[in-house]
């Protein structure tokens, strides 16, 4: 009868708090010295000197971005760092973010994802069983292929490339003449060391970390679609946090924020010289209004799915 109570306050404890020296893991799928190495590291360091090494955070590489969104639903996974990739076919309301051309530059990007239109999506998570701490981003997407020098869609036509697992740009290369083929990150290294395909697209600092020039030799600074990122939580820890732990990972997740726009920017800025250097043979110039032509169709069908209201609406967003 005597230990009752105490077992009680116990039992409510360890539902409500993680216990004594509780270690999460941040899953994502690039090294660490990279744009999302920069994010973990910056979350870990922000979780574990506010909780005084109560939660600890461990980072581990994991390169199929839909296995860890999977991870954290199913409860076997603790966070994940995920470019929208495969985001979509869990978030549906994520998908107007990843159409092509949609965003002038970072600045209007990331305003935008910092804006209310962007925080009303991650709302969505919840929902699908997801919990969404912060935008991060991977930047814009640029071509690389191991056929010719591309500079207008013509260039395009009857190339094998690599897309993400995303409705949206699947649409978008098909609408160009090319042939995408959808993989996980996980595949594409071999996919283009036996020839699978003969390209693919990823942002400067993803191609720079990768060292995705040791298998591609033309790069072509298309800048076609800007590639968001997410910082996720399974719903088993956020649900587990108490409020105080809440807010500390929130914190953290605005550190991790601005360490990854940081390295983007300062990797956009070093990272085509350093591709040269490697000998990638880099288009600088390249004729998007054609690429934006020949997307017309594309566009016309997504006005129509998401709503040609809500896509004039990140498109006109102006900073104040
Ligand atoms: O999130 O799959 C991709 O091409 C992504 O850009 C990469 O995994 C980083």
């Amino acid at each position: 009868m005597r230990i009752a109570p105490v077992a009680i306050a116990l039992f409510a404890m360890s539902v409500a708090m993680p216990a004594a020296g509780q270690t999460l893991t941040v899953t994502h799928p690039l090294p660490v010295n990279s744009h999302y190495g920069a994010a973990a590291t910056a979350f870990k360091e922000v979780v574990e000197s506010r909780t005084q090494n109560r939660i600890r955070i461990n980072i581990q590489r994991s390169d199929n971005e839909r296995e860890n969104i999977e991870a954290l639903q199913i409860g076997t996974g603790d966070l994940t760092i995920t470019s929208t990739g495969p985001v979509g076919n869990f978030v549906p309301e994520v998908r107007v973010f990843d159409i092509p051309f949609l965003f002038r530059d970072y600045q209007h990007a990331r305003g935008v994802l910092d804006s209310a239109i962007g925080q009303e999506v991650l709302t969505r998570f919840p929902a699908r069983n997801l919990v969404a701490l912060a935008w991060i981003e991977n930047g814009f997407r640029n071509l690389t292929n191991s056929r010719r020098e591309v500079n207008n869609p013509n260039d395009m036509r009857g190339l094998k490339v690599r897309t993400m697992e995303n409705q949206v740009h699947m649409q978008a290369f098909r609408a160009l003449g090319a042939l995408p083929t959808p993989m996980a990150f996980s595949e594409l290294v071999p996919a283009l060391q036996q020839g699978t395909v003969d390209g693919q697209e990823n942002p400067i600092p993803v191609i720079v970390a990768n060292n995705l020039n040791q298998v591609q030799r033309f790069l072509s600074l298309t800048r076609h679609v800007y590639s968001p990122a997410l910082l996720m939580v399974s719903p088993n820890v956020w649900n587990r946090l108490s409020d105080a732990d809440k807010a500390v990972f929130r914190d953290a997740a605005k550190a991790a924020v601005t360490a990854n726009r940081n390295r983007v920017s300062q990797d956009e800025n070093t990272g085509v010289e350093e591709l040269r250097r490697r000998g990638m043979t880099v288009r600088t110039e390249v004729d998007t209004s054609a690429f934006q032509q020949a997307l017309a169709p594309a566009f016309e069908a997504w006005g129509r799915e998401f709503g040609a209201q809500a896509i004039e609406r990140i498109r006109s967003w102006r900073p104040n």
